[in-house]
């Protein structure tokens, strides 16, 4: 093992699979500010602190919402969903992920013709460009925000079924997101029961808050059963939720940092990951929004190491393990598991 190597750069060079990246908050400051040259507007909002949460701050869950909102607002064409799209994939492509599944909630902007259809189709061209790229695979899940209608959830899995074909396999799943603290996540359960009738995967923000951990529409969701749950941090405070996951063996999508800065979880050492590690439980590590919480899928396994004292054998079997849980096909799977182990070798 090369034990010269530091732990950071050890996390960066090792292979990673990130299965929980919303676009609009995965956009880097270099790129918010392209987006601003674009439309015209001033830096104001460029700062740090103002469209990130920064080292060692925390604020309170509803900030990254407001936050999301003037990432949105400033990327309103399809240009500027593709310019992100492509900028985020190549940001992690440098931190050493090899396989992304990133996920965004497709709009309408009436003033700029913006449509659902045209924002998926310009997320597509940005992924298609890479298809080529020997470092990184991409697909995409198609995200349902839980203050949308059932309506507009019901449009958004019908794009994510006719886009399935279309994109030859590139979109996989739908997710539910969106602030925990509004609305009910049971109205969307028949059209998440409609997509995954047709094959699509569900990774579901579900327990995000303490409220959820006793409200009915938690054990409504996990009974679907998804195929992963975003977050789950309040699931183990409720022994029925618990053993749901349990027998029906859920990965869960951990983001530590950004649990942590928006104030759901105390610290890194009281993050329910070591909850379900200890237990053999499957976790994947991801950053959730890496632009909003100034953070990388390699600093994240480095906390995971610092906090809950993994050695780099841990780490990478927490990254080997993470390819079981993509959605992107078996014979996927096999070729992420032969490029792990080609790499292994240079990294032991
Ligand atoms: C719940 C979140 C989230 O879709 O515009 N989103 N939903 N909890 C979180 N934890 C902090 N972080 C991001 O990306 C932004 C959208 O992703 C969801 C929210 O719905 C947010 O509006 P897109 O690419």
């Amino acid at each position: 093992m090369d034990e010269a190597l530091g732990l950071a750069e050890f996390c960066r060079q090792l292979p990673k699979v990130e299965l929980h990246a919303h676009l609009s908050g995965s956009v880097s400051e270099t790129t918010i500010q392209k987006l601003q040259v674009k439309k015209g507007v001033g830096h104001d909002h460029a700062h740090q602190g103002d469209i990130a949460i920064g080292k060692g701050e925390t604020r309170h869950l509803e900030e990254p919402f407001r936050i999301f909102k003037i990432i949105q607002d400033l990327s309103d064409t399809e240009e500027a969903i593709f310019t992100m799209t492509e900028d985020v994939i190549s940001e992690f492509a440098a931190d050493g992920v090899r396989y992304l599944e990133l996920r965004s909630t497709p709009r309408h902007v009436p003033h700029t013709g913006m449509t659902p259809s045209t924002y998926v189709e310009s997320i597509l061209s940005a992924i298609q460009t890479c298809k080529d790229r020997e470092d990184v695979v991409v697909r995409l899940l198609l995200a349902i925000d839980r203050r949308q209608s059932v309506e507009t959830a019901t449009t958004t899995v019908r794009l994510a079924q006719e886009y399935v074909l279309r994109s030859d396999g590139v979109v996989v799943g739908i997710d539910l997101s969106g602030n925990p603290a509004v609305g009910d996540g049971r109205d969307f359960i028949p059209v998440l029961k409609e997509a995954q009738n047709s094959g699509l995967k569900l990774a579901l923000h579900i327990a995000e808050i303490s409220q959820q951990a006793t409200s009915p529409e938690t054990a409504a969701l996990l009974s679907l059963p998804p195929d992963r749950v975003g977050h789950g941090t309040f699931i183990h405070h409720n022994q029925d939720l618990a053993d749901m996951v349990v027998d029906k063996n859920i990965p869960f999508e951990i983001c530590l940092t950004s649990n942590v800065k928006a104030q759901t979880v105390a610290s890194y050492s009281d993050h329910h990951f070591q909850h379900w590690y200890s237990k053999k439980h499957p976790c994947v590590l991801c950053t959730d929004d890496k632009g909003v919480f100034c953070t990388t899928l390699s600093e994240e396994y480095r906390h995971a190491a610092e906090t809950f004292q993994l050695t780099r054998p841990d780490l990478w079997d927490l990254s080997y393990h993470s390819i079981d849980h993509t959605f992107g096909g078996e014979d996927l799977k096999q070729q992420l598991r032969d490029k792990w182990n080609t790499e292994k070798e240079k990294l032991f």
